[in-house]
């Protein structure tokens, strides 16, 4: 396609997803891509990043992305449980940061859309099935929805 770029020409990784806004700027990185997104965003999505929002997200990218791979790929649970129940402690409720959804639930949602629909979230972490009702209920959310999907790591 004249004019296409490759995505090496736009991350040297070679990895998607990449954010190319109007102005030709280039982002990577699926969390960076969530904030300059939500930044531009007319919704209050990005603020205000409580401590307890900021920490969810470093929990995410931290823990439960490498617990939920080795969970999912090779069956290896162990580091699942802990990171589950520290997620579970700070959802504030009905959203990771309480009445609006914010990035933290973006973070939260691609991941954790995955262990709920192979049942690895515990029934006793009440307040992270009760997010997941209402995250899964969103117009918004199920848009986002394939029969299909694919892995990032
Ligand atoms: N940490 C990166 C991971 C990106 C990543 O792993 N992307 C995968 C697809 S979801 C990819 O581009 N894979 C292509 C490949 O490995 O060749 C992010 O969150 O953006």
């Amino acid at each position: 396609m004249a004019g296409a770029r490759l995505v090496y020409d736009l991350n040297p990784k070679g990895l998607v997803p990449v954010l190319v806004d109007p102005s030709g700027k280039v982002t990577v990185e699926s969390e960076d891509i969530v904030d300059a997104i939500a930044q531009k965003s007319s919704e209050a999505i990005s603020a205000p990043a409580s401590p307890d929002a900021v920490e969810i997200r470093r929990l995410i990218n931290q823990h439960l992305l490498p617990a939920g791979k080795q969970a999912k790929m090779f069956g290896q649970q162990a580091d699942l449980g802990p990171v589950l129940q520290a997620l579970d402690k700070l959802v504030a409720g009905p959203f990771m940061a309480g009445d609006e959804v914010t990035v933290a639930d973006i973070s939260a949602a691609p991941m954790l859309q995955r262990l709920f629909e192979d049942g690895m979230v515990p029934k006793d972490l009440t307040k992270l099935h009760s997010w997941w009702n209402t995250v899964n209920a969103l117009p918004t959310f199920q848009k986002t929805m394939v029969s299909s999907y694919w892995w990032w790591w």
